[in-house]
């Protein structure tokens, strides 16, 4: 027993000098000291033993069990230390090298545009509306006077989900959502995305419109003039004039297209400096929207009384007023996510 218990003396004392982490230190304590453990099982086997060599062998083991567990105790942490000096050595941070720089989000140029657009209606008394961007025919077309046969339809080329639905070709189907569910009076914008098969440089397959309407017993085409020259002056400079042209619109009689004075050459169209102007191409004016009075079949569609009832409308392709106001030749930079080009606005 004296020489066997000599052995395993030098085996434990040998094994924990070896250990090198936290976790073998752990697995020797529960190898020899466990509720298993050889020498704890040795200390339960002292019973067997004949009584007259019990005292000598117990005192012998728990003085070998003692020496374990401080010696355990003591390796443990002298590998402790040496892991805080390793990270201490290892891990020091340098805090003279250049810290790394947080760049700051900003908002896409079209955000800033359809914010401040948004704002100039909300200040004359408009509310914003909204609808979905797959639509179903009768609320693009059909009720927007725009019967399965109108050529009309062959202006706004068409995405379609199915035979019914369609993605949005414009924002005013939502005149008709609103109408639908609300009774006059009414004076809405409708701000969205719009897709049409459409790809240039001043043609994007997916573009942004607000969409305004104004619906009451005796709203004339002289409200429709005041609240877009009104809005234009904001957005662009105070003395910008408007050019009203006929045009045609299935959902509004009259229809008007609506020119703005350039804003590059201020409608001298370039005449001054001997060459055309690149923005209007000589022409002095840029077209901006379409609008008109809306048309008494789209009442009847909503079931208003068009004999009681008068609004005017209006779209407009919130790229094109971008493009306009910070100088911009091609659409396509709005989608192309280059960081360089969107960092230009604030
Ligand atoms: C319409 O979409 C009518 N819904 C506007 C309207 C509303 C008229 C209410 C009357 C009453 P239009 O197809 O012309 O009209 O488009 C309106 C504007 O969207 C254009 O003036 C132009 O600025 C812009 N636009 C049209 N197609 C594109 C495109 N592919 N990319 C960018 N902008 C476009």
């Amino acid at each position: 027993m004296a020489e066997s218990l000599e052995t395993l003396r030098e085996e434990v004392l040998d094994r924990i000098a070896r250990c090198a982490t936290e976790p073998e230190i752990e697995d020797l304590r529960v190898e020899y000291l466990g509720r298993k453990g050889r020498l704890t099982l040795l200390l339960r086997g002292l019973k067997d033993l004949p009584p007259e060599e019990r005292p000598q062998a117990g005192e012998r083991l728990n003085q070998l069990r003692r020496l374990a567990e401080e010696k355990l105790a003591a390796r443990l942490a002298q590998v402790k230390a040496r892991e805080k000096e390793r990270i201490l050595r290892e891990e020091t941070v340098d805090i003279t090298l250049p810290g790394s720089r947080w760049e700051r989000g900003r908002m896409h140029p079209l955000t800033l545009v359809m914010d401040e657009i948004i704002d100039v209606f909300l200040g004359m008394g408009f509310e914003v509306a909204r609808g979905p961007d797959i639509e179903d025919d009768y609320h693009n077309f059909e009720a927007l006077n725009m019967p399965k046969d109108h050529p009309a339809r062959d202006m706004q080329d068409t995405f379609f989900v199915s035979q019914d639905r369609l993605l949005r070709t414009h924002t005013s189907p939502v005149q008709i959502r609103v109408m639908e569910s609300r009774r006059p009076p009414l004076q809405i914008i409708a701000p969205g995305a719009v897709y049409r098969h459409d790809d240039d440089a001043t043609h994007s397959p997916m573009f942004h419109q607000v969409e305004g309407f104004m619906v009451d017993g005796h709203i004339s085409f002289a409200d429709l003039k005041g609240v877009l020259t009104h809005f234009i002056r904001r957005i662009f400079r105070p003395e910008t004039k408007l050019r009203f042209r006929p045009s045609f619109f299935p959902f509004t009689e009259p229809s008007a297209e609506i020119d703005m004075q350039c804003v590059l050459c201020g409608g001298e169209g370039g005449k001054r400096e001997g060459s055309a102007c690149r923005v209007c191409k000589g022409s002095g004016w840029l077209e901006i929207l379409g609008a008109g009075m809306i048309d008494p079949q789209v009442f009847k569609f909503v079931g208003y009384d068009p004999e009681r009832v008068s609004g005017f409308a209006f779209g407009m392709g919130v790229e094109r007023i971008a493009m306009l106001k910070f100088g911009i030749e091609d659409i396509r930079l709005f989608f192309q996510n280059d960081l360089r080009f969107l960092r230009q606005f604030v």
